[in-house]
């Protein structure tokens, strides 16, 4: 029937991965127990002033103790696939050194289930708690952070590689590298000087790259590597060939010194001159590590990035947000559903690469829960839905899309925000930790179960 061919344009493929995401620091909690050391996420939230209404990860979601729980809300969905991440503090409590086997085994115990559950569990393992014995060495600053990350990486897959086939060295490099070391706003609350940050960032990609070979060296052959990165999400203000050609260029230069480097194992010529004396220190052979071949490219993509062709010497300029720009709960989440097509787009056509994962993609709602028990957010629906078609858009052109991870399964500790600023398609209630789906997780299963959008 018509109905049904028009249904038909909107369908994923067969095997499309429908998943949702999390992170240690924002859903486990119990952060004292299984021999945790702490990690500079404990101590920025205890700062006073740090985070919103003083909230902390200390309980968060006690996930530590109810996955089990949350993963039949996981069935209950129908996801293929759950992306987590493993807190390095609970691995190696002091960064480096002795492993701590009941750290190891809270991990066990997670995949186990979800692989009985038929759930497939992609694994992060740095979602940006690190040691903070290691950021008091310097944290990123230190070259051998890099070194004691892909050792506990290493170590780390060589006792999950048999149930975790998946795994993305860090998250969002940008974001913990930016927010918490130039602006100050997330651990360790930093604000460096344009040297010392390019240095660090530097440092990071580094010790992503030593992850990749560790991974490699340590887990079962098949195992496939990649990041979660959030590219600055450069999209065309108008679809015409000059400003679809000038996000392109702004794709590469805005990323040149995260996923840019990674891919191209260089840093672009503008990204150099830019910095001047403050460019990083580097090798030919920390180019060559940097750039190791990954075998999927993951991108969290959530606000645009408006460009528009320039005549300036780089081609483009970036067209940013007017005050009356729409944006979601979270203000700094404007309202760009075409961002999901183009950065799978581009990441595809810039680098050819043939696996890409969208390892994140939600938003922020005020959740408030009806006289009738239910929670309408309808906010959080339409921007799904729109997303999603535009995501839609890119796969049904054949852009290798073969996956998604809707952030969050959970409402969580969202960083500086605190508890208010809740991302779940599943409502939690702080107090008794009661969980509730909310409209948004009966779109979400609905999607899954049809592979289209509507
Ligand atoms: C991502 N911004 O963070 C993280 O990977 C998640 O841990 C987080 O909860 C989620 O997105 C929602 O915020 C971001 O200011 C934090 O542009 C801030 C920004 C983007 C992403």
């Amino acid at each position: 029937t018509p109905a049904e061919r028009v249904a038909g344009h909107r369908s994923f493929p067969p095997g499309f991965l429908w998943g949702s995401a999390t992170a240690s620091y924002q859903v486990e909690g119990a952060v004292h127990e299984g021999g945790r050391g702490l990690s500079i996420w404990d101590t920025f939230s205890h700062m006073p002033g740090k985070v919103d209404n003083g909230d902390t990860g200390d309980v968060a979601d006690d996930f530590y103790h109810r996955y089990r729980e949350d993963i039949q809300l996981m069935k209950n969905l129908g996801l293929k696939s759950f992306r987590f991440s493993v807190a390095w503090t609970r691995i190696f409590p002091n960064g480096t050194g002795a492993p701590n086997q009941q750290g190891v085994d809270f991990y066990l115990r997670l995949t186990d289930a979800l692989l009985e559950a038929g759930i497939q569990p992609f694994c992060t393992l740095y979602h940006w708690d690190l040691p903070q014995v290691l950021q008091d060495r310097g944290g990123w600053e230190n070259h051998d952070t890099a070194k004691a990350f892909a050792d506990y990486a290493g170590y780390t897959v060589s006792k999950l590689g048999d149930r975790v086939k998946h795994y993305m060295t860090m998250n969002e490099l940008r974001t913990f590298v930016e927010v918490g070391n130039q602006e100050g706003r997330h651990a360790p609350g930093l604000k460096l000087s344009r040297g010392r940050l390019a240095q660090l960032t530097h440092h990071v990609v580094l010790g992503h790259g030593m992850a990749v070979q560790a991974i490699r060296a340590n887990a079962p052959a098949g195992t496939k590597v990649g990041v979660a990165e959030n590219p600055v999400a450069t999209t065309p203000v108008i679809e015409s060939q000059e400003h679809i050609e000038a996000a392109r260029k702004a794709f590469r230069e805005e990323n040149a010194m995260y996923l840019t480097v990674i891919k191209e194992g260089r840093y672009t010529e503008q990204y150099l001159k830019r910095l001047g004396s403050d460019a990083p220190k580097f090798t030919a052979e920390d180019l060559r590590i940097i750039s190791s071949p990954m075998d999927f490219v993951g991108t969290n993509v959530y606000q645009p990035a408006y460009v528009r062709a320039d005549a300036n010497e780089r081609g483009y300029a970036m067209a940013p947000p007017p005050a009356s720009y729409p944006h979601m709960y979270s203000p700094w989440l404007t309202i760009g559903p075409e961002a999901l097509y183009w950065v799978p787009k581009l990441v595809s056509e810039l680098w050819d690469v043939r696996e890409i994962y969208i390892t994140e993609n939600g938003t922020s709602s005020t959740d408030t829960i009806a006289a009738d028990g239910h929670i309408y957010d309808t906010d959080r629906v339409m921007f799904l839905r729109n997303y999603l078609t535009q995501l839609q858009r890119a796969v049904s052109e054949g852009v290798p899309v073969r996956g998604y991870f809707l952030w969050s399964l959970l409402d969580n500790f969202e960083w500086a925000d605190g508890y208010d600023k809740r991302f779940g398609i599943t409502y939690v209630d702080l107090h008794t930790q009661k969980r509730t789906p909310k409209l948004s997780a009966k779109f979400y299963a609905e999607v899954i179960r049809t592979s289209r959008v509507a």
